[in-house]
């Protein structure tokens, strides 16, 4: 047999590590253990499935769980500081051809996604998280089009890594995205703000696949987004700083799912927390929990440490640097590092020193003196980038709506056609994906009498609320 070559990683020798972890993950992650074995008939035989979503272990047991139920995946990260990389060894140690390694520069992130398109007969889906590869593909075929008709392309706001990687492809093959939506039958999209970029796309009529927005379940975003962050937001700024939260002051942009798992879990451990909205509705939840809610102008000098959590861009600027107490500690939760203005912070920096990687410590001068500011993970997901981001139990969660929306996008066919518009899981699927983590845990649900049901209008099995209720 010739030698598996066909990955890109960190280091093959951290392959038993990496197995071990993900056999410990496995007993955490009842939801996608129990797909592999309902599954028995490989209901995803034939699908090619490109892969970009954080390689983490918990990841790395979603991938093993769609090629036992029959499909072939290629894997990259989503974040060029994601990647676990005992993980990645472990996958490719087993034949998977996985592009993805801790500390990726811009240009390998992109050329990884890149490759994980390249299956011989074409990729025939798409699991995304945040939205970098349903956009190089789009962008691509853009791209394409626009350099055969005219020989020139207007380009969006996007990495410069990126063009210069879409001018290369078109060189050497001016038709690669067009080939690779001849395959491409769909895309579920795993975050709030990769599913903000499909909306977007969809309002556009830029969308050329239909979209899953696994994100919208509620045995997702009101999770993994909450519970999720709860635990792995401590876990990223102790792991790179070791500071005690007890006593500090936090303040915290963005009181959406995210917000609220930070908060709880900064103020359980002894932090006065400062939440920062835009919307009344969630400035009104924080202030019902306690917290104060203030703009971050207000307590940019009384504050410890800073977390961003909005999805938004440019919400800690360099004149809200300038004014933060010394070694105030910087962080972002939110999917895109844009959250911090981390351009104008390399700009204007007096020097900047590498404790250990992802943590840096910025000295900026401010009127007559100078002062640290602790950034994180270069301003991007703090828990991915400092620690190992959520627990295996809240990512089973998550990782089995991807795998109903694969499902459900397998479906499609010459003759079961899905036009190109941002679907969701119904409420039976996202109560099936409750019960598969219910398993085994100290709770047994009550049992509507057919008379109690009736009363409430539903059925004994559930759907048990409308596709409208909030949680
Ligand atoms: P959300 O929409 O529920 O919450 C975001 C909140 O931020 C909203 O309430 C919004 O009103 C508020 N906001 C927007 N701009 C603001 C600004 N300039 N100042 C203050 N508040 C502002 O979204 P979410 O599900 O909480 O996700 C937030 C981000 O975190 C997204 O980018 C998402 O993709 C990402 N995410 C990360 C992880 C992780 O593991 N790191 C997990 C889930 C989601
Ligand atoms: N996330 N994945 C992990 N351990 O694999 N942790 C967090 C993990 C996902 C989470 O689902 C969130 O929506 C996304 O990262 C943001 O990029």
């Amino acid at each position: 047999m010739p030698k598996f070559t066909d990955y890109k990683i960190a280091d093959l020798s951290l392959a038993s590590q990496g197995r071990g972890e993900i056999e410990l993950a496995e007993k955490e992650m009842p939801g996608l253990m129990c797909l592999r074995s309902i599954h028995e008939e490989k209901p995803l035989k034939g699908e090619r499935i490109v892969g970009c979503l954080h390689l983490t272990t918990q990841t790395a047991v979603l991938v093993e769980t769609l090629i036992s139920l029959g499909a072939d995946v290629r894997w990259a990260s989503c974040n060029i500081f994601s990647t676990h990389d005992p993980a990645a060894a472990a996958l490719v140690d087993k034949g998977i051809p996985v592009y993805a390694w801790k500390g990726e520069s811009l240009k390998d992130y992109w050329l990884n996604i890149y490759k994980t398109f390249q299956f011989k007969l074409g990729p025939t889906l798409i699991i995304d998280d945040g939205g970098d590869a349903t956009l190089m593909s789009h962008l691509g075929l853009d791209y394409e089009t626009s350099m055969s008709e005219s020989n020139s392309f207007d380009f969006p706001n996007v990495d410069k890594e990126l063009k210069d990687l879409l001018g290369s492809i078109y060189k050497d093959n001016p038709k690669f995205w067009r080939g690779i939506f001849l395959t491409l039958k769909g895309v579920s999209e795993e975050t709030t703000t990769g599913v903000h970029r499909l909306s977007q796309m969809e309002k556009e009529k830029k969308l050329m696949i239909p979209a899953y927005d696994v994100n919208s379940s509620a045995t997702k975003s009101k999770f993994d987004n909450l519970y999720g962050c709860r635990e792995s937001l401590a876990d990223g700024i102790k792991r790179a700083t070791n500071t005690m939260i007890a006593g500090k002051v936090v303040h915290i942009s963005g009181y959406g799912d995210v917000g609220k798992g930070c908060a709880q879990s900064m103020r359980a451990l002894g932090a006065c927390v400062y939440i920062s909205e835009v919307d009344p509705i969630c400035a009104l939840q924080a202030l019902m929990e306690g917290y104060t809610v203030l703009p971050i102008e207000d307590v940019v000098d009384k504050a410890d440490i800073f977390v961003t959590a909005t999805g938004c861009k440019d919400v800690i600027t360099y004149s809200h640097m300038e004014l933060m107490k010394d070694s105030a500690i910087v962080c972002n939760i939110g999917h895109f590092d844009d959250e911090i203005d981390m351009a104008t912070l390399n700009k204007n920096k007096v020097s900047v020193k590498t404790i250990k990687p992802q943590v840096d410590v910025y000295t900026i001068q401010y009127e007559d003196s100078t002062h640290d500011i602790v950034v994180l993970a270069s301003g991007r997901l703090v828990n991915l980038g400092c620690a190992n981001g959520h627990p295996s139990f809240v990512m089973s969660m998550s990782f089995t709506n991807q795998v109903l929306a694969q499902l459900e996008l397998s479906k499609i066919s010459l003759t079961h056609r899905l036009s190109p518009k941002v679907y969701k899981l119904n409420r039976l699927q996202d109560e099936q994906a409750a019960l598969l983590h219910l398993k085994n845990k100290s709770a047994k649900l009550t049992t509507l009498t057919p008379e109690q049901a009736d009363y409430l209008n539903v059925s004994v099995s559930g759907p048990f609320k409308t596709d409208f209720y909030r949680y």
